[in-house]
Formats: structure tokens, sequence, C-alpha cells
């Protein structure tokens, strides 16, 4: 029997990154054992199927809303073909008419997103026997993800990741089902946003003006890999701290640190008490809005140092006039509250970290709050749902430690967050933190890979099913081989052999 790939739709919309599922394959010992993330609902028995590279294709269902045209799904065909058939040499059939009476697999989803990871799902339970002949059980899933948000941020500011090593980690993030690339772009060491507005700020803040920046095109290349791969592409510009490398390229921008009653020459946070600050704060976001297309936008706001504010007199006098007395989170909160709106001006959903929440009552508040600082970070994500706001979590994943690769299963944890149904409706996910202090292109991949995987499945899957790492270690163990079979250099786990091992 041979088997085809038949792909249907009931609706879709390529705006919607959530979606419902169900792949049933009359088509065999792998089975769903080999899928990770764990799929939510799924049966499969031993009986296997023999898929023939050479009469496998995809098609689109007769009824399917989507077809030949859409691009997102006929290129994840092209990459899904290859995905599934690592050995074959010969030319991929995309449209070969001999074998339609065959076996056959069907995907139903809601989305075009549905449907590209459906293929994903359906590439993993695909195996090959002794002699390299590929099999499929028969299965049946019906899957949808735990939370709509599952991010990896990189950090590209501390190090220079250069676009290729952008791109690889974009496809690894899809083998684990990841739906969010949150961009640190910049930050206090390097400026590698070339920006059209401003070209300054990477000219002179960048670490190279030439080698070191990501141009428009990068960017725009950057943006359609992930958005074939249902990955979007969340920028973040942190300010007002975190921004030193800005002042290289924008005077006036940062505050002149004072020492007594003259300038040390030092520079601290952006400058909250100069109206050109928020013009040029709207300038570039407009920018940044046009040439990000998500709809979400990260502001930072973490970490602001107060020192070289309280040092400089024309802070000190803006504070008494606006009537803040000596509380600086006053004026952090004055700062933020107008680069929130400059985004709301934008159309844009603010981010900010969970500091801005921490200290402030914002007027006109952000709309997702990103909790990252390590503690009691599940009593900080219900104060955050109890004021009605949405959650990003972080903390449980700081990534950017080497830490012994043993220690996935920190990152396996359950979450059991006890809240009410709708402060849980409000925690839309978590991330992934790959800070670059000590990661550049030469260790990103196995640093990140497979323990990224395991809080992939953690926001992917139902935590009653995967709540057991003994169960959860072969599995990984599994999947981590499938990623260096696809060129992911992905650490080991422990001691043990990958039937194709990186070459
Ligand atoms: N950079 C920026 C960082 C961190 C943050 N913001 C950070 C702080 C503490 C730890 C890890 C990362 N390196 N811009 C905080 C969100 Cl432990």
């Amino acid at each position: 029997m041979e088997t085809t790939g038949l792909v249907s739709f009931g609706r879709y919309t390529c705006s919607h990154l959530y979606f419902l599922l169900l792949i049933v394959l009359p088509l065999g010992q792998h089975t769903v054992e080999g899928v990770w993330p764990l799929p939510q609902i799924f049966t499969s028995s031993i009986e296997r199927y023999p898929l023939n590279p050479q009469a496998f294709y995809f098609g689109y269902g007769r009824q399917s809303a989507a077809q030949f045209g859409c691009s997102v799904l006929d290129a994840a065909f092209i990459r899904y073909y290859s995905l599934i058939f690592p050995d074959y040499t010969g030319n991929g059939v995309l449209h070969n008419n001999l074998s339609v009476s065959a076996g056959k697999a069907s995907l139903n989803a809601e989305t075009v997103w549905g449907a590209v990871r459906g293929l994903e799902t359906f590439s993993q339970l695909v195996y090959q026997d002794d002699f390299g002949s590929y099999f499929v059980n028969q299965t049946e899933i019906d899957d949808f993800p735990r939370f709509p948000f599952r991010g990896i941020l990189l950090d590209t500011s501390r190090h220079f990741i250069p676009v290729h090593a952008i791109l690889k980690t974009l496809d690894a993030m899809a083998y684990s089902k990841f739906n969010v690339f949150h961009w640190h772009i910049v930050d206090d060491p390097s400026f590698p946003y070339q920006s059209q507005t401003f070209p300054d700020l990477s000219r002179k803040g960048a670490f190279h003006p030439m080698t070191h920046i990501y141009t428009q095109s990068d960017v725009r290349r950057v943006i359609s890999h992930a958005r074939l791969r249902g990955i979007r592409v969340l920028p973040e510009f942190d300010s007002p701290g975190h921004t030193k490398s800005w002042g290289k390229g924008q005077s006036d921008l940062l505050t002149p640190c004072y020492s007594g009653s003259t300038p040390s020459g030092a520079f601290g946070p952006v400058n909250p008490a100069l109206p050109s600050t928020y013009q040029f704060m709207a300038t570039l976001l407009k920018e940044v809005s046009s040439v990000f297309p998500d709809s979400y936008i990260h502001l930072g706001g973490d970490e602001v140092n107060f020192s070289c504010w309280k040092s400089n007199p024309d802070v000190r006098a803006f504070m008494q006039k606006m009537g803040f007395g000596v509380d600086f989170t006053k004026l952090e909160a004055f700062y933020m509250e107008n680069i929130v709106n400059i985004t709301t001006f934008l159309n844009k959903t603010a981010i900010v970290w969970q500091d801005v929440f921490d200290y402030h009552e914002l007027r006109s508040s952000p709309s997702v709050v990103e909790v990252w600082k390590d503690g009691c970070y599940l009593c900080e994500v219900r104060r955050v749902a109890n004021v009605g706001l949405r959650v990003i979590l972080a903390s449980p994943w700081y990534l950017d430690q080497p830490g012994p690769t043993h220690n996935w299963a920190r990152f396996y944890t359950p979450l059991n967050f006890s809240g009410t149904a709708e402060q849980k409706k409000l925690v839309i996910g978590g991330e992934v933190c790959m800070w670059g202090e000590y990661v550049d292109a030469t260790n990103l991949t196995p640093r990140l890979w497979p323990r990224a995987s395991a809080a992939a499945e953690r926001l992917w899957s139902d935590e009653k099913q995967t709540s057991s790492v003994d169960k959860a270690f072969p599995r990984l163990q599994d999947f981590r081989c499938k990623l260096v079979r696809r060129g992911i250099r992905a650490e080991p786990l422990y001691v043990g052999h990958c039937k194709h091992e990186y070459q």
C-alpha cells in the first residue's frame, strides 16, 4: 500500500496562530512515542504502512479552503518532503498521480499555521527500518497547543549572531513547535539594527558598522523565514535602561551623569526630561512598527538604574516641576507611559518586563507583562493576572547559563499554576531566554537544544500526560537524534548514540 498525504481545511485564516488539527492516518513500533512535543490526544497501533518516496505527494483536499498557491503550505510541502525522506536523493515528487488509490493520510486544520504544525507531527511519525525503507504506523491525532505564545528570546547585542544562525534557529524552533521569535535586537553593548531613519545608531553603535549589523533586507529575510514556519517575530527595543549603545549615534538621548556639579562624562538611561527624547522614540518606534509586521512590540523597561538620573540637576528639576518629589519610580513610570502611548497610537500591543508592572501604577497600562525574575514567579503571574493583564512567563526557562545538560529536566518542571479559570486564560504562554553574554554562533545551538525542547513540551502538551521526567527521557533522546539528523547540533543528554550521528 502506498501512502499519500492529503491536507484539507475547513476554514482558515492567515491571521490566527491558534489552531486545532486532526491527523487521521490509515497508515506503525515508533508511533506517537516519536513525536515531541507530545500531542494532546492520540491513538496508534502497531500496524505499519510503507511510504514510497517516489509515489508520495502532498495535495490539498478538494473541500479545502486552501489550495495550490497558498504560499505558506506550498513551501511547507517541499520542506517536509525532504524532512520525511532524508535519504532520498531522487526528485521530490510533488504531483505524481500514479498511486492515488493507495493509502492516504489526511490532515485537517483550522488555520494554515495549524497545518504547518500537523506536517511537523507527521514528519516525526515517519521512521526507517534497518534497510532504509520508510514506514508510518496507523495513528490518529487531535492536537492543539496548551498556550498560544511559545517563544525563544535571542540577544543579538551582547554578541552579534549572523543571519544564517538565526535562520537555523528558526528551523529548529519549528521542529519543537515554538511560534514566537523574541528578537532582543539591541542593548548596552551594541546596536546592530540598521535603522532607515537613524543610520548613525548602527554606524556608531554596532560592534562593526558593516559586518555586525542587520540590514533592512536581513530583517525581511528573518521575518519571511519565520513566517513560513508559523513563527512571529517580536522585536524588542528595550528602554530607558539597557541603551548605552544608542548614545553613540544619537546625541542628547542618554542622561549625562554628574559627579558633584560637573558632568562625569558617563551616561545613564534615556533622558526622560527632554521632549526631544519622545520625538526620537516616536520616530524610531514608527519605523520599527512598519518594519516588523507583528501586532506585538516589546518595550523592555527592565533594570533601570536611578543613580545617574539622581545625579543630574536637570532631571531633578524636571522631577520637581512634575511633582514627582524624589520618587524616581514615578519618573520611570512617566517615561514608560509615554512610550506605551506611542505604541498604542501605532496600533501595536505593548509587552513590558515585569519591572514596569512591579514599580508603577501606570494610567495607560501595557497589555502584556513578561515575568522574568526568580523567586515566587507564579505569585507574580497571579498578581499580574489579577489586574486583568496578560502574562508571559520566562523565569523557569533561562537557558543562557551553560549548566550540565542533564539539567534539561529543570526546564520540564510542571507549572502547577493554581489560579482561577479567568487568571489562567490570561497566561498566554512562556518564553525561553537565551541572553547573550556568553553566547554567540559558536555555542548557541547546543546550548539551546534540546533543552529548549523540554520547555516547548511544557508549553504545548497536556501537563498530566507529560509530568514524568523518566518517561520523557527516552522520547527526548530520540527527538534529539532527529534534530541531529536534521542538521541541528543539539547536545547529547547522556550516554548513548544516534543511528545517524552529526556529520
Ligand atoms: N538583559 C536585559 C539581561 C537581563 C535582562 N534584561 C537579565 C537579567 C538577569 C538575568 C538574566 C538576564 N541580561 N536587557 C532582564 C530581563 Cl539572571
